[in-house]
């Protein structure tokens, strides 16, 4: 017993020097373990092969603390099918290694290893975040809610916190769905099927089985912190509460001052938290109701889909019905607020350090459409993306040297509007201050637009609006005026029409970002459909010698597929402690 303390407090001290190689053997301890499967999961009332963290969908809900490291080990238990998992709005800065983007920061765990995962959520990060496997269609069902708790009390009083993730079901697998869409007998997944909350759904009045509609429960007068996760595969959805208001208080990790609505817009990959005050039981014998539906319906797809959970009021005498889907639905049903929140929602802190117009160093316009050629893919500045891309990950060549990043850089200065087109990046140096325009336009064959919720990892970008055809600066810097811009990773590029005409405007969506944290960090679309469709991009910040100044030379473990920094059932991985 004592040996093995004095063994772990030697390995600490090791570890104490950072960037130093460790032998996770078994003195080793993580502070969280997912397992990876791939198996039939019941769903819906459906049964699908479907990848699953811990045997369910969603997994389990992970806490961290802020500021605290956390090894996060994920071992991949499917036989034939590479993962990794990625920490959705959380920026991994400087465990190089640790953002879970396959093709980006790491090659990915292959079938039957695992990898430790160094996560330590920044200081001042407290909030709604989720993770999900970043390979192929996987996150339809592999992910978790990933909850970052603050040292301090919250700036915002409620007594008790409850979880909302929705999700998308599909009944096609994820093989199928992603044969189908990157071949050349192009086929659409289909449409979602049903939406989940919290892995429940009751699809239709007529399903037959015993899947339920998912419950919220609160009890009488209390407050309520609820965080939304939009963790659906494709949907854009709106929700509401049967007669309860809610007040949005966090967007993404971030406080924002409060704002009263009667509905949510939630687009894939945003969270959001919001106060609800819970009825009192007066209140609940006026109404003669302790059960109230949350209803909540698709946007800006060819069908509108609308399903429900229900809040429910605890009682020693009264359970809820779970498997009455109500015909017709109780609210009316949801159309897309072009620009939802833009310009009107605003950070709880005083200062959030957002960069004013003086201070951007450059604007980079990122077209968007759709071209049907031999495929049908969608394209940023006439290249697609796509994690068979590059032939090893963007980072893993960088510590190589076989990616020169000043020569990405002067490429895509001098010749291509900040893109490069020889490694499909956008290469930015520590200190810029970029502006960022995703502008919509209508698909090459039939004009169409689609909405698009874009993602960042790394650093969070400054949301500075959204609207209708061509992007106007000029405008735009009128219509900030009086603003206080919020940070977020994922905002949503709206269509503003179904159809315009080929590569006509239809929609922008701008961004601000401090260039400060060197590294490899994708930026696309988060339905996953779009991005097996090409629908990513990546930008670079800093050059090597930044790179490496944040993480020290890196052990070779890291450098190969299935290299000693994965572990397996016969070999403990050498894994660096890069924060410690
Ligand atoms: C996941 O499952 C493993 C065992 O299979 C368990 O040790 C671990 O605690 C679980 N993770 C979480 C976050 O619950
Ligand atoms: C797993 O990833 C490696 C490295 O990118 C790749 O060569 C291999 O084909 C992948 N395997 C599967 C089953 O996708
Ligand atoms: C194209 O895909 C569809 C749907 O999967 C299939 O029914 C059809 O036979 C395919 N066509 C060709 C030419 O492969
Ligand atoms: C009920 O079942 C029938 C037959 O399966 C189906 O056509 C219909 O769409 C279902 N109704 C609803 C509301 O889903
Ligand atoms: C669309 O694809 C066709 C065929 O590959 C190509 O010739 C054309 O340049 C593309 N157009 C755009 C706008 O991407
Ligand atoms: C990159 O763009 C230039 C024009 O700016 C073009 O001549 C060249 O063929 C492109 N290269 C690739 C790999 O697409
Ligand atoms: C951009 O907006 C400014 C200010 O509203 C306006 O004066 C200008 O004409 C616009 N430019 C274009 C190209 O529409
Ligand atoms: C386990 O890892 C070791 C060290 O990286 C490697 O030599 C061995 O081939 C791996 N075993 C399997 C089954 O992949
Ligand atoms: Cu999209």
């Amino acid at each position: 017993m004592h040996g093995i303390r004095i063994c772990a407090l030697l390995l600490g001290l090791v570890s104490a020097t950072r960037g130093s190689t460790v032998r996770h053997d078994h003195s080793f301890q993580p502070d969280h373990i997912l397992r990876v499967t791939a198996e039939t999961y019941t769903e819906a009332c459906s049964e699908r092969y479907s990848v699953l963290v811990n045997g369910s969908s969603p997994g389990p809900e992970l806490r961290l603390r802020e500021g605290e490291v956390n090894w996060i080990r994920v071992y991949n238990d499917m036989p034939d099918a590479n993962t990794t998992i990625h920490w959705h709005g959380l920026t991994a800065f400087t465990s190089p290694f640790s953002d879970g983007a396959p093709a980006a920061s790491q090659w990915p765990i292959p079938p039957g290893h695992f990898f430790d995962y160094e996560v330590r959520p920044e200081a001042g990060s407290a909030g709604t975040y989720f993770y999900h496997s970043h390979v192929g269609f996987q996150a339809v069902t592999a992910k978790g809610s990933l909850i970052v708790d603050s040292r301090s009390p919250p700036p915002y009083h409620y007594d008790e916190e409850r979880t909302v993730m929705i999700s998308d079901y599909f009944s096609e697998t994820d093989d199928e769905i992603e044969s189908g869409l990157t071949s050349t007998n192009f086929t659409w997944s289909g449409e979602t099927e049903a939406i989940l909350v919290n892995g429940h759904s009751r699809p239709a009045t007529n399903a037959t089985g015993a899947c339920k509609l998912a419950a919220i429960s609160v009890e009488p007068r209390k407050s309520y912190r609820l965080r939304f996760i939009g963790a659906t595969a494709l949907s854009f959805i709106s929700l509401a509460v049967e007669s309860h208001d809610l007040q949005i208080i966090e967007a993404d990790g971030h406080y924002t001052k409060p704002f009263a609505t009667e509905f949510l817009q939630i687009g894939s990959g945003q969270r959001y938290s919001v106060l609800l005050t819970a009825k009192s039981e007066d209140e609940l014998k006026k109404v003669n109701k302790r059960d109230f539906y949350i209803q909540i319906t698709t946007l800006e797809r060819p069908e509108v889909l609308t399903n429900f959970a229900v809040l429910h009021y605890e009682s020693d005498t009264h359970s809820p019905d779970l498997t009455t889907v109500p015909s017709p639905p109780p609210l009316p049903v949801a159309s897309t607020v072009q620009g939802w929140l833009d310009y009107e929602l605003e950070p709880l802190v005083q200062d959030n350090h957002f960069p004013r117009l003086e201070e951007v160093t450059r604007r980079i316009i990122i077209d968007v459409h759709q071209n049907v050629s031999d495929r049908t893919i969608w394209l940023q500045n006439g290249y697609d993306w796509v994690q068979s891309y590059p032939k090893s990950p963007y980072l893993v060549d960088i510590y190589k040297n076989q990616l020169n990043l000043d020569a990405t850089y002067h490429r895509a200065i001098t010749r291509g509007n900040g893109f490069d087109n020889i490694t499909r990046t956008f290469p930015a140096q520590i200190g810029e201050v970029l502006e960022i325009v995703w502008q919509n336009r209508g698909t090459v064959d039939n004009g169409g637009v689609d909405a698009h919720p874009f993602h960042a990892h790394g650093r969070h970008f400054y949301d500075i609006g959204g609207g209708d055809g061509l992007y106007n600066a000029t405008a735009n810097e009128n219509h900030l005026k009086g603003t206080h811009p919020v940070q977020r990773d994922t905002s949503v590029l709206y269509r503003y029409r179904k159809e315009t005409s080929q590569l006509v405007p239809s929609g922008w969506r701008a961004w601000r970002i401090r260039v400060t944290s060197a590294g490899v960090w994708m930026y696309h679309c988060h339905v996953l459909q779009h991005m097996e469709m090409g629908m990513q991009t990546v930008f670079t910040f800093g050059d090597r010698e930044d790179i490496l100044a944040q993480s020290g030379p890196v052990d070779g473990g890291y450098l190969t597929y299935g290299g000693s920094a994965y572990g397996n059932a016969t070999s403990a991985p050498f894994v660096q402690h890069f924060k410690q």
